[in-house]
């Protein structure tokens, strides 16, 4: 699964009708969807997503803000996904993102960034099958 990664457009930008332009700009940068869900997770499910965060400061923060509206949770493909789409993205902070990236484009803080995209192939696919069945991708 190296050429394929997973992203959610978090609530935010959701909210704030930018859904179809930054799916634009992914599909722009030569990424293809392979499946596409949108959906509204619980405390709970956003908890069990960002487990890894638990200890972290901001894990209430960031399970209030990922479960308080929709998301589009989607798996993609593309040669060097993940990486290629990390730069896509850009920098956590949107301050810090560069030009013409997606956050830099469309987050509003380090909490509100707008797009997740997975940090590894081993997260893409773990992340993936965390919100999609065999069935829902190919
Ligand atoms: P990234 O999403 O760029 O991989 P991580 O994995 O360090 O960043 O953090 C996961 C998510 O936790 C971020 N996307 C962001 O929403 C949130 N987060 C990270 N750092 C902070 C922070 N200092 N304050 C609030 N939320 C944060």
């Amino acid at each position: 699964m190296s050429n394929r990664t997973f992203t959610m457009i978090k609530p935010d930008a959701t909210s704030k009708g930018y859904t179809g332009a930054i799916l634009d700009q992914i599909i722009k940068a030569g990424f293809s969807v392979k499946a596409m869900k949108w959906i509204k997770l619980s405390e709970e499910q956003a908890g069990l997503f960002y487990n890894i965060h638990r200890e972290r400061p901001f894990f209430g923060e960031l399970v209030t803000f990922m479960s308080s509206g929709p998301i589009v949770a989607a798996i993609l493909e593309k040669d060097n996904a993940v990486a290629d789409f990390r730069t896509l993205i850009g920098a956590t902070n949107p301050a810090q993102a560069a030009e013409g990236t997606i956050r830099k484009n469309f987050a509003s803080s380090i909490g509100e960034n707008a797009v997740h995209g997975s940090d590894s192939n081993e997260n893409a696919t773990l992340e993936g099958d965390f919100f999609f069945s065999k069935l829902e991708h190919f």
